[in-house]
């Protein structure tokens, strides 16, 4: 009973891109209640929340990136496709957290100071929750005294850092710094994130490990913090 493009679900023959294609235009029109809709409906299919994370909130999300940079969208449009986009993630994050596993580490995670995007960093606290994780998500603008703090507070072994913003990128030498300075260098993993950042710029800063994606996030928490015990 499937053609191409189309799928049985639930006794309903689905299109599941075009599903995915319509909240992803949801997402750039920035209305709410349509993308919750539309994230609704996908779970009602089954469809599994890395999916429709991926294949309809980040993808909408990067077409919004693509035409606030290119100076078609301005920050109010951006803002409310965010907001969209946080009040679906609120619908997965129950799914995304859910975990049988044994504790696998404590994690403290924030975007640095100056810069408040700070989606990217939820889903992979998301991520990390469900990994088994027991995480602080600090929130954004987070300066060093404040990840110092928390880490000393939680006994934390993980610290995971984002950044959206060029200008933003080189507080987390920082905070890797302040670590040292604190004798708290070899006691946590650092972690870190975000669009602008790359593999060499994280060993440039002493970081343990750059992840691309939140999916990369989990597998480096797990595989460091396993080396570690
Ligand atoms: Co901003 N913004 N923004 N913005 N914004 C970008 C980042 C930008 C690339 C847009 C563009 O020009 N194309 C650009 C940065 C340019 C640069 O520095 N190179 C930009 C700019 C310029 C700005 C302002 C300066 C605009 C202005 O005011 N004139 C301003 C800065 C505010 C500040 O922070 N001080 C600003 C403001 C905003 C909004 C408030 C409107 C909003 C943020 C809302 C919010 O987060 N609550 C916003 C948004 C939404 C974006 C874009 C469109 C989308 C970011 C996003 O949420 N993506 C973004 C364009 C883009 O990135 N293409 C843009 C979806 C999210 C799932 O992906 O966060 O990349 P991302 O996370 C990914 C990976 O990066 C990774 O995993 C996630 C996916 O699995 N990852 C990690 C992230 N952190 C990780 C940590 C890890 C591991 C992986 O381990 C710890």
């Amino acid at each position: 009973m499937t053609t191409i493009g189309m799928r049985e679900l639930s006794g309903d023959t689905v299109d599941l891109q075009a599903h995915y294609e319509a909240m992803q235009d949801d997402l750039y029109d920035g209305v709410t209640a349509a993308v919750v809709e539309g994230t609704r409906q996908a779970l009602a299919w089954g469809q599994a929340p890395v999916d429709i994370l991926a294949r309809g909130l980040v993808a909408g999300m990067d077409i919004v990136g693509k035409d606030f940079g290119d100076g078609i969208l301005f920050v109010p449009e951006v803002l409310r496709a965010a907001n969209a986009m946080k009040a679906a993630m609120e619908i997965l994050r129950p799914l995304l957290t859910q975990t049988g596993a044994p504790k696998a580490g404590i994690a403290v995670i924030g975007t640095v100071k100056g810069d408040i995007h700070d989606i990217g960093k939820n889903l992979v606290a998301m991520m990390w929750e469900g990994a088994g994780f027991e995480v602080h998500n600090l929130g954004n603008n987070v300066d060093a005294d404040k990840f110092i703090a928390a880490i000393r507070e939680h006994h934390a072994n993980l610290l995971g850092m984002s950044a959206l913003l060029t200008t933003t990128m080189p507080y987390m030498a920082t905070v890797i710094e302040r670590l040292h300075q604190e004798g708290l260098r070899d006691h946590v993993k650092v972690l870190v994130g975000g669009a602008p950042l790359n593999a060499a710029f994280a060993e440039d800063i002493g970081a343990d490990r750059y992840c691309k994606d939140a999916a990369e996030g989990v597998a480096a928490a797990r595989a460091l913090i396993r080396r570690e015990t």
